[in-house]
């Protein structure tokens, strides 16, 4: 195996899924894995973690650790086992199901009572998956904004039916943890990729290539 394939000498950065069932948590998961960038999926058995490599900018390779919580709810004895430790934290609800967005309070108190104890508090992204199902949204865009706001999250919408801005997010949600930032063409790269992988090249995918990120920081500065 050469330097350049070896996860190992990476940075690995621990990213933990978790929100309501069938929120998208395993098919966000899996889209990630399969996509064509870098090693493909590998799952570890008996662990529910699989490692991705992904490149920021400056060339810098960062093997991110996913664990997707499987099904572990709320109240679940090994929950605190798969937040511990996390640098980062995708707090995923489904657009089309309002519950799925009030239950996410209590997803947020479970990550600060896991790192009560710990000096670094892990980078949160609110992702609100299924945007393929934009018509039968009923979360209203300004209560995911506002809720961005008071916990101070990062904000992004995803389909992982799709494909749309899911590497994107995991991206995204790197550089913070590594203070990079990613300028506007980078963001718009990674979102072409991503279409690349998953659309067929109709008049309408390539007018939204070229449309502005469906993303946005509204961590407060
Ligand atoms: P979970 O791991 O959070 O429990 P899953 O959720 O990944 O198992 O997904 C739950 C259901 O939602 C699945 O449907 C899955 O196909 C669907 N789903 C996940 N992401 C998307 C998305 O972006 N868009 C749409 N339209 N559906 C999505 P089934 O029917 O297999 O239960
Ligand atoms: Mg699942």
């Amino acid at each position: 195996m050469s330097d350049s394939e070896d996860e190992s000498l990476d940075r690995q950065l621990k990213i933990v899924i978790i929100g309501d069932g069938a929120s998208g948590k395993t098919s966000i998961a899996t889209r990630f894995a399969q996509e064509a960038f870098g090693k493909q999926y590998k799952q570890t058995i008996g662990l529910d973690f699989f490692l991705k490599r992904i490149t920021l900018p400056g060339n810098l390779n960062i093997t991110l650790q996913v664990w997707d919580i499987g099904g572990q709810t709320i109240g679940g004895k090994m929950l605190d086992k798969y937040i511990y430790g996390a640098q980062g934290v995708f707090l995923v609800y489904d657009i089309t199901n309002s519950q799925s967005f009030e239950n996410l309070e209590d997803w947020l108190s479970m990550v600060k009572k896991t790192n009560e104890e710990s000096d670094v508090q892990p980078v949160i992204m609110l992702v609100g998956n299924k945007i393929d199902l934009e018509h039968m949204r009923t979360v209203k865009l300004d209560k995911h904004q506002r809720f961005c706001q008071e916990n101070g999250l990062i904000s992004q919408f995803v389909s992982a039916k799709t494909g749309d801005s899911v590497y994107l997010s995991f991206q995204r949600l790197a550089a913070e943890i590594v203070g990079i930032k990613l300028n506007k063409a980078e963001i718009e790269q990674s979102q072409r990729v991503v279409k690349a992988d998953i659309v067929n090249y109709s008049q309408e995918s390539v007018a939204r290539t070229v449309n502005p990120p469906r993303s946005s920081m509204c961590a407060v500065q």
